[in-house]
């Protein structure tokens, strides 16, 4: 227990087959971002300043962590706040496509939903090793394409995600083992863009945080 918590996943393990299998869902869910959120709490045991401060503003200040446990947030704060967006916006039953300002921003800014979907699944396999592929959106509701390695996120740098996609091996290599590229193209089928478009609205409204 701590100040650090794991929201419920929403839906079941299952509910995201055939593009992610239940089995990788449960060990990501409940072992790999539990984790995050156990080591987090322990963090906080050391240096309780942690438990007093929003996930997004501790991001945007690693510098004033203690630098014998800096990487070890950096690691798994970062982790936390990833995958807490990654669970949120793959919820299944939502629309299948961005629509509305949502889809003018991609048009605007990414050259359309076709090329964001080419050019982010490009990005997400030139992470060599472990990292993500993100969307970012700024509080005029400018979107950009980025990646970060390990569990780095934009938040990092005071920037705010709207999306991204995990491929880490932990979150693919059951079934599609060293095929990333098939696991980033099938992702798209489970990303929830009324999700996305309700934390599009929020970045805007500067209520956005993780
Ligand atoms: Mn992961």
């Amino acid at each position: 227990s701590g100040p650090f918590t794991q929201a419920p996943l929403g839906y079941a393990f299952n509910a995201l087959e055939p593009h992610i299998d239940a089995t990788t869902m449960e060990i990501h869910f409940g072992r790999h971002h539990a984790a995050y959120v156990t080591n987090m709490n322990n963090f906080a045991k050391e240096y309780s300043q942690l438990g007093g401060a929003p996930v997004h503003e501790i991001l945007a200040k690693l510098g004033d962590v203690p630098d014998t446990i800096r990487t070890g947030v950096r690691n798994n704060l970062g982790g936390h706040a990833n995958h807490a967006m990654f669970w949120q916006i793959m919820a299944p039953g939502g629309a299948k496509a961005p629509e509305g300002d949502l889809k003018a921003a991609i048009e605007r800014d990414l050259g359309g939903f076709e090329k964001l979907q080419i050019e982010f699944n490009a990005a997400g396999g030139r992470v060599f090793g472990s990292g993500w592929v993100f969307v970012t959106v700024t509080a005029e509701g400018k979107l950009a394409l980025t990646a970060r390695p390990n569990q780095d996120t934009p938040l990092m740098e005071g920037q705010r995600v709207l999306f991204g996609n995990d491929v880490w091996e932990h979150a693919y290599y059951l079934k599609h083992q060293n095929r990333r590229a098939d696991y980033l193209k099938g992702w798209w089928n489970v990303a929830n863009w009324s999700v996305i478009a309700e934390r599009y609205a929020a970045a805007k409204a500067g209520t956005l945080t993780i």
